[in-house]
């Protein structure tokens, strides 16, 4: 299977990951506020493994499992335990499980499970596990059609299915915190293990938020993670923030890419969904900055949106409060821009600060 013309297995995508297949959200109970979180998103249930007590939630190619297994021996159950909701398994779809996990092991990574294979009705499912970041697993699989896994039933139609006007596409990226000092360990598994490489850093330095980021993403842009330290440790860092509560390093936010953004965060505001609060100078601000930008700017105030980039292209984004335990979403669109609203932190650091505040983390 590797040795075809179309493999995507080459020295710079050495496992041959295809995309993100899905994220798993471990959670106390399948009837979770986070599920309804999920159907506001637009997300709609598509399969379902009762034994499991999991469920999953698709929009485009934006795949959320929801599980509530309570099995003591499980990863899911006992990431629960020690962090609460969040996201406890990264699964990646792959070309050739088995060249997965065997090249995975030869560039260092500590195996979980080795290549699991399992005939059902719909065909020969292939998993295996490798350790991740934190207490984060990452799993390959490689699946022979669109059925979703062994075990799980699909559903037809979705009663409860609230879709968008305009659906999100995909995940754009997917950003990690970890505790001061271990930023570059991570960066490190990454380029070591995925053979992913370095396309940025930034720090903010001195402000009560200081934090150090580095992303790493495979060249095909099909994973792009940054990786999130405080720059200061026990200080009162957003990141910090997110250790805190989270009780450790994990999945900070998802960022999922939009078609069009204003109509899609609009109508996410009508559904209740709070986004971070940006002043009205932000705007007034932007003609300044030589971004060419086509919507109208009072559009975009309306729709509480940022916007970033040069003369050749923008991304357009913004923040939702955190929902998931510590937490949050970013709805992205991006217009020949491929950055991450660097243009942004300042303003976006701000308006997290406010939002501390708020909460009486910061005073
Ligand atoms: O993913 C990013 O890098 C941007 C910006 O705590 C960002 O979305 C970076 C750190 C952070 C919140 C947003
Ligand atoms: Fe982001």
């Amino acid at each position: 299977m590797s040795n075809n013309n179309h493999s995507k297995i080459n020295d710079k995508n050495p496992l041959g990951i295809l995309a993100i297949d899905h994220l798993e959200f471990t959670c106390g109970t399948i009837e979770t506020p986070t599920k309804d979180l999920f159907y506001k998103f637009g997300f709609s249930k598509t399969y379902e493994n009762e034994e499991l007590n999991a469920q999953l939630f698709s929009q485009g190619q934006v795949r959320f499992l929801l599980i509530s297994d309570n099995n003591p021996t499980s990863h899911s159950t006992q990431y629960f335990k020690d962090h609460g909701e969040g996201v406890s398994k990264i699964s990646f779809l792959v070309e050739d499980c088995a060249h997965a996990i065997k090249t995975a092991v030869a560039r260092g990574a500590e195996m979980i499970s080795d290549a699991k294979t399992v005939e059902c009705d719909e065909g020969v499912f292939i998993t295996a596990t490798i350790k991740g970041f934190g207490d984060v697993v990452n799993e390959f699989i490689q699946r022979p059609n669109s059925h979703f896994r062994p075990g799980f039933k699909k559903i037809e139609t979705d009663p409860k299915a609230n879709p968008l006007a305009h659906r999100v596409a995909r995940i754009d990226h997917l950003t990690n915190n970890v505790p001061k000092g271990e930023m570059e360990k991570w960066v490190q598994f990454y380029k070591d293990i995925y053979g992913m490489v370095e396309t940025r850093y930034f720090d903010i330095k001195g402000a009560k938020t200081g934090l150090n980021s580095k992303v790493v993403q495979l060249e095909n842009n099909a994973v792009i993670i940054p990786i999130n330290e405080p720059e200061v440790e026990n200080g009162k860092s957003q990141i910090q923030e997110f250790l805190d509560l989270h009780k450790g390093s994990g999945v900070q936010h998802i960022a999922l890419t939009c078609g069009k953004i204003l109509s899609t965060v609009p109508e996410l505001i009508k559904r209740d969904i709070s986004f971070l609060d940006i002043p009205s100078s932000y705007y007034e601000m932007i003609p300044e900055r030589g971004i060419k930008v086509e919507e109208d700017l009072k559009d975009l105030e309306d729709a509480k949106l940022l916007v970033d980039g040069d003369a050749e292209g923008y991304l357009i984004q913004n923040f939702t409060q955190t929902y998931v335990g510590p937490l949050f979403f970013e709805f992205i669109q991006r217009k020949n821009n491929d950055g991450f609203g660097e243009g942004n932190f300042q303003a976006l650091f701000d308006a997290i600060e406010r939002d501390q505040v708020a909460r009486g983390y910061l005073d």
